[in-house]
């Protein structure tokens, strides 16, 4: 079997071409350019798997039509997996074109590529809880109304919509994950949850003093991303494609979550917490909660991973990242790294 993963140097591109891998797949990632290497999550499997056997890597980008309807051409995948996106919600009110352009463009581009070429090729798109909008405390299923707040969640529903309708009307097997939250060691580090155990790691070694954040009322339904990139291979394997919720059933406010992580370091989150607008967003989701029954019931899914076990697993990844840099910053070999503001 062969499969393209879009977004492959992302934290779900990581899990999902490793569990692929694992599978006996032959993975086929693309990778955009930058002015430094950014494969540092992937880089145990190009070890283990690339780049002369199963793992193989192209420069492109969601936004090249070309360049990608060539790959599609080329490689003739069973799956496709789009989790390529700028996925950030907040930095999404800052750079809203691109962040729309890259998500809308590059689906719409697969999809016409499936269409004008192979139609058995599959397509899984990364949809999103954020096109809920959470405004209410209410679990949300494959029924809820759609209801954006960000410019990210906009291009969400739009790229849902466009899977939807080359489902219906071309007959094409497209599936849509709409994944709430979920999170790992490889999370970005702007996140909010990433943002908490890195401080946290450093703050036990003393490489921090405070950790800024901004609302910390906004609840999520946090998961391990591991288990959704299971969730999104089952998918693909059902007999029918349709959408699906994947999620844990449970939420907690970031206070929890950031209680909760400093708590296992022996520190009381309210000593060394504090908030700044900046990191508050011009619309917020207050309330995430999703229902993951469907997924239960038709694709055996259900997230393995307890908050608690999840909090504790991105502490510890956290403490020994804190403890490389300490030596590093110790022999000058890194300087502090920049604040960004997200
Ligand atoms: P992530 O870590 O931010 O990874 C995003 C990936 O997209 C990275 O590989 C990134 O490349 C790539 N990318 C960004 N812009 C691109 C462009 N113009 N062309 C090609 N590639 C581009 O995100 P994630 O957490 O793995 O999420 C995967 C997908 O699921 C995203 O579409 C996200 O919106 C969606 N999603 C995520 C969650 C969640 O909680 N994690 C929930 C629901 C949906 P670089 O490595 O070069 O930046
Ligand atoms: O960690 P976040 O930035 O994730 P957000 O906005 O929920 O988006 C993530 O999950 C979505 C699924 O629902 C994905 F589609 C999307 O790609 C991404 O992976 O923020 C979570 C909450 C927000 O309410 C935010 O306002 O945490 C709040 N928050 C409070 N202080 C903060 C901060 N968020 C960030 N990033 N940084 C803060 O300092």
């Amino acid at each position: 079997m062969k499969a393209i993963v879009t977004g492959t140097t992302g934290q779900d591109g990581y899990y999902l071409s490793k569990q692929l891998l694992q599978n006996g797949y032959e993975v086929h990632g693309l990778v955009r350019r930058s002015s430094n290497i950014n494969t540092f999550r992937i880089d145990p499997l190009i070890s283990e798997y690339g780049p002369e056997g199963k793992f193989k890597l192209y420069y492109s980008d969601l936004i090249d039509s070309s360049s990608i309807t060539n790959l599609i051409n080329n490689i003739q995948p069973d799956e496709i997996y789009n989790l390529a996106a700028q996925s950030h919600v907040a930095v999404s009110f800052k750079n809203p074109i691109y962040s729309t352009h890259t998500s809308t463009t590059g689906t719409v581009t697969i999809l016409e590529s499936i269409r004008n070429g192979n139609k058995d090729i599959k397509f899984y798109q990364a949809s999103s809880s954020e096109m809920f909008g959470g405004e209410k405390e209410e679990k949300l299923n494959e029924k809820s109304k759609l209801n954006p707040k960000s410019p990210y969640a906009a291009a969400k529903v739009f790229c849902h919509d466009m899977t939807k309708i080359y489902r219906e009307a071309y007959g094409i097997f497209a599936v849509n994950g709409i994944l709430f939250n979920h999170e790992s060691p490889v999370r970005g580090e702007t996140f909010v949850t990433r943002k908490i155990t890195q401080a946290v790691g450093r703050i036990h070694l003393g490489l921090q003093s405070k950790l800024t954040l901004g609302n910390l009322d906004a609840s999520r339904d946090w998961g391990f991303a591991g288990d959704y990139t299971k969730g999104m291979y089952l998918m693909m394997q059902h007999s029918e494609p349709d959408d699906w919720v994947l999620a844990t059933g449970e939420t907690h406010t970031v206070k929890e979550f950031a209680s909760k992580a400093f708590e296992s370091v022996g520190l009381n989150w309210e000593e060394f917490v504090e908030t700044s607008d900046k990191y508050k967003r011009p619309n917020e989701v207050n309330h995430l909660l999703g229902d993951p029954e469907k997924a239960k019931n038709e694709l055996g899914w259900v997230a393995e991973t307890s908050f608690d076990d999840l909090v504790k697993m991105m502490v510890e990844s956290d403490i020994e990242s804190a403890e490389r840099e300490k030596v590093l910053l110790e022999n000058k070999l890194i300087k502090p790294t920049w604040e960004y503001h997200t």
